[in-house]
């Protein structure tokens, strides 16, 4: 790829990391989570707990992205946004809760900018980003139909303050800083996200990797051409739930797989699904 060439003269100083991306990343080649371990990923480290649900689901989006070297992930503060400033893709920290906001008027400029390429925004953040603080922007981007995928990356809680309950903790649960129980059941933002006008909606868990990656792949495919997607990935929270990592996935495997898409989301999927199965691809 043309912008992913090493300028000349920098070859002998540029970090082994890089060239490694340059020489063997996922940039422009099509690749998804049943590739992981055959390429160099974008993310090789990260400082999220042992356990972490967060970690897991981070990992497998990255890999499912349909041109990572065309996307710019928009994210806001929480554990995910300690990540990001180690991938290598693309991304902006917004204001807590104004993340769809900075994503909506990003795609616009994008468009009008590089009005013969596609650029693929995504948002990725928290529960509290999402549903609670960030909400009002987060469904009026949905309402405006503007063409971005928001992935919630739902641990139930606000973790990176120390455990305060969210609108999407469930009924009854104790945190470290709501120690009397969640006294309302959890958002259906999924159900919510329909009515609002998205067209595609997916509800997963890393447990599920491949339906992880694929739904993720949908979901920025779909916001392309037809209109706002919304996929919520249920990442367990070790040290706020207090749980040894070795029930991450067990926990993960506790919730409900769902996908919702719109006819026209739904006709534009079984064609350019078909297409790819006909080149041999199969995610
Ligand atoms: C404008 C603003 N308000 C509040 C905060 C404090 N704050 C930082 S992280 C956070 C909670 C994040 O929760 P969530 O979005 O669920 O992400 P998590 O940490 O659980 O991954 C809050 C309230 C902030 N940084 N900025
Ligand atoms: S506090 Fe919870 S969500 Fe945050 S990094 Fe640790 S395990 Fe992950």
């Amino acid at each position: 790829m043309e912008a992913l060439k090493v300028s000349p003269g920098f070859e002998k100083i540029l970090p082994q990391e890089y060239q490694e991306l340059v020489e063997d990343g996922p940039y422009g080649r099509g690749l998804a989570v049943k590739d992981l371990g055959t390429f160099k990923e974008v993310i090789e480290e990260h400082p999220l707990c042992a356990g972490c649900g967060l970690g897991l689901a981070i990992r497998l989006i990255l890999a499912s992205l349909p041109d990572p070297g065309n996307t710019i992930i928009v994210g806001t503060t929480g554990c995910n946004s300690i990540v990001m400033p180690q991938v290598a893709i693309h991304n902006i920290h917004a204001l807590f809760g104004n993340q769809s906001s900075v994503a909506s008027g990003l795609k616009r400029a994008l468009r009008l900018r590089y009005p013969d390429k596609t650029k693929d925004v995504v948002v990725i953040a928290g529960d509290g980003g999402v549903a609670d603080i960030g909400l009002a922007p987060t469904m009026h981007s949905w309402f405006r139909r503007e063409n971005i995928t928001t992935i919630m990356l739902d641990n139930e809680g606000y973790s990176n303050t120390g455990g305060q309950e969210s609108g999407m903790t469930r009924q009854g649960v104790v945190v470290n800083m709501a120690p009397v129980g969640k006294k309302f059941p959890k958002i259906p933002l999924h159900e919510i996200a329909k009515a609002a006008g998205c067209a595609y909606v997916a509800t997963v868990t890393p447990a599920r990797a491949r339906r992880l990656g694929q739904m993720a792949k949908r979901a920025i495919l779909i916001a392309r051409d037809i209109g706002p997607t919304y996929v919520q990935i249920f990442c367990p929270c070790s040290t706020n739930y207090k749980f040894p990592p070795s029930e991450t996935l067990k926990r993960a495997k506790e919730t409900e797989i769902t996908e919702y898409m719109s006819p026209e989301a739904q006709e534009f999927i079984e064609k350019i699904e078909k297409e790819s199965q006909s080149r041999g691809g199969k995610e």
